[in-house]
């Protein structure tokens, strides 16, 4: 007995219950071998400074060692025995004169071993305040990780200035694009009373060394701004500051006239420039360490300068120089264009729109303007290209604006980890293969840090860091939608995203699989076999999702003017948003090149432009970005582009069904809770990666005509259409889009007693016995069904009047109605059938969701679904 505890211990060290709160901060104990790698870690902690972010610092210390090695550290004037040592290297080199601590950047940190006097401390040195909070952060995730530190010495200087979130919160407590909960910040028109959450997401963030908070939508409410909400707002900064969080708001540009009486908003007329002044100087005396002011202006809807024929530069300026005086920066999103494009002129092209506007404005924007760039030219696809803005601004500051908030990616139901397309941007060189001359860094550097110029490179990374054209700032902006949900996204692996972001922002070398580890460990521990395969699954997951939900670059194939999230392919067609895929019976893709379409292609440098220039240089995974072509066309794989849809899709749902099978070897080694959470969204997700296959596949087949070479689009054999079963009380509909359900049809219940479709097991039914396969009787029965998010329908299934299964369609998915967004897959395993066996599903509506049901897919078990 003794030995089998003795074995399994390993296991269940960490298995302890969780609800994902703690994030990547958990501080457990650690198991006993890798806890004992740091028996020398001091347990005396001498703190050198007194301000708010230093007292954050050694309170999380203290924290997270006594959490991690189990004994708290005690405070000490100081170096009694060993100590940890912590403060700004000038205050500390003033105390200790003989540390040397090397030169360190005003957010950096070294973290090092040396002797004070006798002693061998361990030295946590920031640049300034800040950097001695991430020092601290830094340190303690190294432990938990099981890093070895006995001979550390490390200096540590982020990449860019600018490392901010930005959250689109309503104050009404609506989150825009929010798929965990509600607001942490606003309830009810106002401030929440209890801003616990507010504080404990500061600290997150700067967990991970984001220093700065937008906290209210882009779709900027003017209220914001009102005297009598600002002290609403500086309560939550009250809040940011003990972790170096910097708050700053979205602002209306037309504020000056709806909260501020005045008859205009025109951005160069002296009173609204008074006006903007004043309202800094206001929020300056509540907030002194307010970051800026966000604008999303003259986009989808948003007024903006173009009303008084003026442009993005004079009203960015007009903030900016408000801002100024205190230190605060403009962050002017460059996601300005027409969504009333003319869809049957081929040369309208929205891709080409922040260019065209912002790159003519270059060297007009005051210092402290930022121009927020999307990191492609439409709108956080799961593929598109890099945006050719970021190498068409020589004399502005830029940040790239990534989503964290999966909402063309899943909307954190899918498990996307989007590190790998993050590194695609940052390290896609804007200057391709050209020669240029050979550019010297002459930009901001950490004191000492070496000059490092990656030959003629625009790596979208280094123009960030404001490396290549020496710019006083830029950086990193994300869009993040945590809310009330206790794990603060939802999906346990978006979490992963957050993490990857604020390491990246931090240091844009880091690998992606790198940082997966790292979440890994911090998230679920340090058990070899759940970091390698969670970080496997994650590392796929992107790739995997591409491949069912759009493909050589189309962009989203989901409901375009609805939810984002389901299939829904012709909605990007014959409206104004710009969207287009273009797809007919003979062919699909936008031509974007100058010489024959719309020009886009010659927005990059000419190494850039001439790839994209022709369908024969362009990489297979933009090709219909930039290209029309037929479905005949050939890849550079060697695959035609229509037997490509079928293939990627097939396998890009097969690989979802891996990553189910995978997390299932993780049992036992994670908390019951996490484990079977994750569980249940990649089961959700393997189902829905089959409503994409099937969606996608059909409606190509339908269109082009060309069949799939191996068979499997529009042929299924094991699959029961409800339409077909006896019905009693459910009627057939048509489902629109057709493909959004199989054979295009699906039936509803609209009796508040219920209704039920029967019918009768049989060889028909099951390809495998038919072909006197397997030796098992027992079967998977897959019910596809559809769960809107109006009413909770409940379903039951019997065989021969017995009850196999139940269950209540009580998940919020995006739609109200029978469609893509809302099949769901339910798998009742182990069902003993014998021919002729009736099987009977039983549904009862609720409210408005009618119980709707599409088909039944019956295979016999195997291991292997
Ligand atoms: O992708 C679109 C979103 C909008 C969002 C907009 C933007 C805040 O669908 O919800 O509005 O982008 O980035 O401004």
């Amino acid at each position: 007995m003794l030995l089998l505890l003795c074995l399994l211990s390993p296991l269940v060290a960490n298995v302890r219950a969780e609800t994902g709160h703690e994030a990547w901060r958990r501080y457990f104990r650690l198991a006993p071998k890798i806890g004992q790698k740091y028996a020398n870690v001091p347990i005396d902690i001498v703190s050198v400074g007194d301000t708010v972010i230093l007292a954050a610092s050694r309170k999380e210390l203290i924290v997270g060692l006594a959490g991690l090695l189990g004994s708290a550290p005690r405070k000490s004037a100081n170096p009694i025995d060993r100590s940890i040592v912590l403060g700004k290297a000038a205050d500390l080199q003033s105390k200790f004169p003989k540390l040397s601590v090397g030169a360190i950047s005003d957010e950096g940190y070294r973290l090092k071993w040396q002797r004070i006097g006798e002693k061998a401390c361990l030295v946590i040195a920031g640049g300034g305040d800040r950097g001695v909070l991430y020092g601290v952060f830094a340190l303690l995730s190294k432990i938990a990780r099981g890093e070895d530190i006995s001979a550390l010495n490390e200096v540590q200087n982020p990449a860019a200035e600018i490392r901010w979130v930005d959250q689109w919160d309503n104050l009404d407590g609506s989150i825009e694009r929010g798929y965990a909960g509600s607001s942490i910040y606003f309830y009810g028109g106002r401030v929440r009373d209890d801003l616990t959450r507010a504080s404990e997401y500061a600290r997150l963030l700067a967990s991970i060394g984001i220093n700065g908070c937008n906290i209210n939508n882009v779709n900027a409410n003017p209220r914001v701004l009102q005297s009598d909400f600002l002290p609403q707002i500086a309560r939550i900064a009250d809040e940011f500051r003990h972790w170096g969080v910097h708050l700053s708001l979205s602002v209306d540009l037309s504020s000056p006239t709806t909260i501020g009486g005045l008859d205009t908003f025109d951005p160069v007329d002296p009173r609204v420039a008074a006006w903007w002044n004043s309202k800094a100087d206001e929020i300056y005396t509540l907030i002194p360490d307010f970051g800026g002011f966000t604008v999303k202006a003259d986009s989808e809807g948003r007024v903006g300068p173009s009303s008084y024929g003026r442009t993005p530069a004079d009203a960015a300026n007009v903030l900016a120089r408000a801002l100024a005086p205190h230190g605060g920066v403009v962050f002017y999103r460059a996601f300005v264009y027409d969504h009333h494009l003319d869809w049957r002129d081929p040369k309208s092209d929205r891709a080409r729109a922040a260019y065209d506007i912002f790159h003519p404005l270059d060297g007009k924007f005051d210092d402290n303007v930022i121009i927020q760039i999307k990191h492609g030219p439409i709108d956080f696809q799961a593929r598109e290209p890099v945006s050719p803005l970021f190498s068409g601004m020589e004399k502005t500051s830029e940040a790239i604006e990534l989503q964290i908030t999966q909402e063309y990616t899943g909307q954190q139901r899918h498990l996307v980890y989007l590190a790998p397309m993050w590194k695609e941007v940052l390290d896609f060189d804007m200057n391709g293969a050209e020669q240029k001359p050979r550019i010297a860094a002459k930009a901001p550097r950490a004191p000492g840090e070496e000059e490092k110029q990656e030959d003629s490179s625009w790596f979208v990374r280094t123009l960030l860091a404001g490396r290549i054209f020496h710019r006083p700032t830029g950086g990193y902006v994300a869009v993040v939608n945590a809310g009330m949900d206790e794990n603060w996204l939802a999906h346990p692996f978006a979490m992963a995203n957050l993490y990857a972001y604020g390491r990246l922002a931090w240091d844009s070398n880091l690998g992606a699989r790198q940082i997966a580890e790292e979440w890994t460990r911090l998230t679920f521990g340090n058990d070899s076999v759940v970091v390698r395969t969670a970080t496997e699954i994650a590392m796929n997951s992107w790739r995997t999702y591409e491949k069912y939900t759009g493909f050589l670059g189309t962009q989203t194939l989901t409901d375009i003017t609805g939810s984002h999230y389901g299939p829904n392919i012709e909605s990007s067609e014959e409206n104004g948003w710009g969207q287009w895929h273009r797809a007919d019976h003979e062919g699909i893709g936008m031509d974007r090149s100058v010489k024959t379409g719309t020009g886009f292609a010659g927005q990059y440098q000419p190494a850039v432009a001439n790839m994209y220039e022709s369908a024969a240089t362009t990489p297979d995974e933009l090709l219909l970005f930039f290209h029309h072509v037929p479905y005949t066309h050939v890849l550079h794989s060697g695959k035609t582009v229509s037997q490509y849809v079928y293939d990627s899709h097939y396998e890009g749902a097969n690989e979802v069904k891996g990553f189910v099978r995978e997390w299932k070897g993780l049992k036992e080694r994670i908390d019951h809770e996490r484990y079977d959470d994750v569980l249940a969204r990649l089961e959700y997700q393997a189902g829905h990666a089959i409503v994409w296959r099937d969606a996608v596949c059909s409606y190509f087949l339908r269109l082009s005509g060309i069949a799939d070479a191996k068979g499997r689009a529009g042929n299924f054999p094991n699959r029961i259409e409800a339409e077909g079963m006896t019905l009693t009380d459910y009627d057939v509909v048509e489902v629109a889009p057709r493909e959004n359900a199989s054979d295009g049809k699906a039936i509803r219940c609209l009796v508040p007693a219920g209704c039920s479709a029967t019918f009768r097991f049989g060889a028909r039914e099951t390809g495998q016995a038919q072909a006197g396969l397997p030796h098992s009787k027992r079967y998977e029965i897959d019910v596809q069904y559809f769960d809107q998010n109006n009413g909770v329908s409940r379903f039951r299934v019997f065989v021969n009047g017995r009850k196999v299964d139940e269950w209540a369609a009580d998940d919020h998915l995006p739609a109200k109605k029978i469609g893509g967004d809302t099949s769901t897959r339910r798998r009742i395993h182990g069902v003993a059938l014998r021919p002729d066996d009736e099987i009977r599903v039983e549904g009862i509506p609720d409210e408005g969701e009618v119980a709707g049901l599409d088909y039944l897919e019956i295979l016999a078990e195997t291991t292997d679904r």
